[in-house]
């Protein structure tokens, strides 16, 4: 690969993982022996990377005895105290940002202007931000106690930022954690486990296990006290029937086919702006994507030349080029499963615009127009750069098509009169809306989907609630006689 000015520099990573070649779990504040591996791969070369330990039942159960182990001593802290390791991790992330982005733009794919002004920023931000709820925790949960001990298990799309989701919350509660990144994205875990080192964190309170499913359910099948699961509907339906009657804790984020409404009155290039930072924002491998647009019949033709001119402008290439729009798909299994999604959608009668796939593991970005509602296009959540594109006549029709489908994890609606973006936002079945804008992040704004994408809560009050048991007296007072 040719290294222009604009390609950013990875040296200091690529020494890193020379250095390392081979990683073991981190349990009990130490990395261990090197045992049975798989590869991880950057995907926009198809180099091997590291090898990395497959965990095994064994791996899982010192990880989660470390973990049992710890916990009361961190329980034991005072707010403040936790709050200081929180505050060291997240200054920790920010002293590494420009490392831990490469690093993740490496293993994922993604382009390294997204990894370095999205998802590291938003890291640090959600470690400082549970910072303060570990000090708040007792004020503002009075008699609340954490739940124990946490399996975690993430997902690829945005591997660092889902670990600190998950960290981060069950750290200020009291818990400790057995966290399983996916198997295409492991480094940067790993990378987070040297900084749970440096900054002292106390052996066994953050673990992290590598592998795939078979690890994945070891650690469902364990003796913790909560799953927390972010990943597919099919798994995390699994993982709820595992753990049916076993009386623990179980949160689930799973898959979306998110409505992208846009109303006559919008403003269009507002609006064709949401969809790139949408849609063709991480390559479309994003929960909460707007992946089906539903645009105004009155305004459909212009919207849609304003959409094509913008999409043609989106570069697709190099993740480590800083110009790049669109980088690799995660892994070729994933780019077969969303090409083979739009073949269906066009054999179904659809059309594609743009979409092509081309070597390596790159998609173009595109849309399927002439859907039908019942294509698999519009069902299936394709988890790619390639939305559906459909009109409607008049709101009623709107939030009919919008609310047509088993997902409800997130909706955006765009329109220039609040009373009409209000009342459509309150009518579309998800936990998550937004108006004039799309895939907006703060620590401290509760994220969560409903019916197939999932239940509870991560980030803020409701997600710091998750993490904790209900109050262990109920609050009963004897109104004082006169
Ligand atoms: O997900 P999996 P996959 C959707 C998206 C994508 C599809 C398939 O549509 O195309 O799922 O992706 C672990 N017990 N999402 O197959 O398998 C696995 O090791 C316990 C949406 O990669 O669900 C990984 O750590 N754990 C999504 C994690 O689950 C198991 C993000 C997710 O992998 C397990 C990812 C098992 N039996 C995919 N099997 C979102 N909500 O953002 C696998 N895992």
């Amino acid at each position: 690969m040719e290294y222009g000015p604009s390609v950013e520099d990875s040296s200091a990573v690529r020494d890193w993982l020379a250095a390392q070649g081979r990683f073991g779990h981190f349990i009990d504040g130490a990395f261990t022996d090197v045992g049975a591996t798989f590869e991880t791969r950057d995907p926009s070369t198809g180099d091997v990377l590291a090898r990395v330990s497959q965990g095994s039942e064994a791996d899982v159960a010192a990880a989660v005895a470390a973990a049992r182990a710890a916990q009361p001593g961190w329980a034991a802290l005072s707010g403040t105290e936790r709050a200081r390791y929180l505050y060291a991790l997240a200054r920790h992330v920010q002293k590494r940002e420009r490392f831990l982005s490469v690093l993740e733009t490496l293993d994922n794919g993604k382009p390294i202007r997204e990894a370095r002004d999205i998802d590291v920023p938003l890291v640090a931000r959600h470690f400082y931000h549970h910072a303060g709820w570990a000090e708040l925790r007792d004020s503002q949960f009075p008699g609340h106690a954490p739940l124990g001990v946490c399996g975690q298990i993430i997902p690829w799309n945005f591997p660092l930022l889902m670990l600190a989701w998950k960290i981060a919350p069950a750290l200020a509660a009291g818990n400790t954690v057995v966290l399983k990144p996916a198997e295409y994205t492991p480094l940067t875990a790993l990378a987070f486990a040297e900084i749970c080192q440096e900054i002292g964190l106390p052996a066994g309170v953050v673990n992290i296990v590598t592998g795939d499913g078979v690890t994945g359910a070891a650690l469902v099948a364990s003796e913790v006290d909560k799953i927390a699961f972010t990943g597919s509907t099919e798994v995390g339906r699994g993982i709820a029937l595992a753990l049916a009657g076993t009386g623990r804790r179980l949160t689930l984020e799973l898959g979306g086919k998110s409505p992208f409404v846009v109303m006559e009155d919008a403003d269009l290039d507002a609006a064709v702006e949401g969809v790139v930072d949408s849609i063709w924002f991480n390559q479309g491998e994003v929960c909460c994507a707007g992946s089906r647009i539903l645009v105004a019949e009155a305004v459909a033709p212009r919207f849609e030349a304003l959409l094509r001119a913008r999409m043609a402008r989106l570069r697709v290439g190099a993740p480590l080029d800083k110009s790049t729009d669109l980088g690799a798909i995660v892994d070729p299994v994933q780019k077969d499963r969303i090409l083979s999604i739009c073949q269906a959608a066009v054999e179904a009668g659809a059309e594609l615009v743009g979409g092509q796939p081309q070597d390596g593991c790159f998609i173009a970005p595109g849309y399927l127009r002439n859907i039908a509602p019942a294509n698999p296009g519009m069902v299936e959540e394709i988890f790619g750069p390639i939305a559906t594109l459909s009109t409607f006549r008049t709101a009623d029709e709107a939030i009919e098509l919008a609310n047509a489908t088993r997902y409800g994890l997130a909706g955006s609606v765009w329109s220039e009169s609040a009373t009409v973006a209000t009342d459509l936002a309150a009518r579309i079945k998800a936990g998550v809306i937004w108006i004039n804008g799309a895939n907006m992040f703060d620590a401290a704004a509760s994220f969560g989907g409903m019916r197939d994408s999932g239940y509870s809560r991560e980030g803020g009050h409701s997600g710091m609630r998750d993490y904790l048991a209900g109050p262990k007296v109920a609050p009963m007072t004897t109104p004082a006689s006169p």
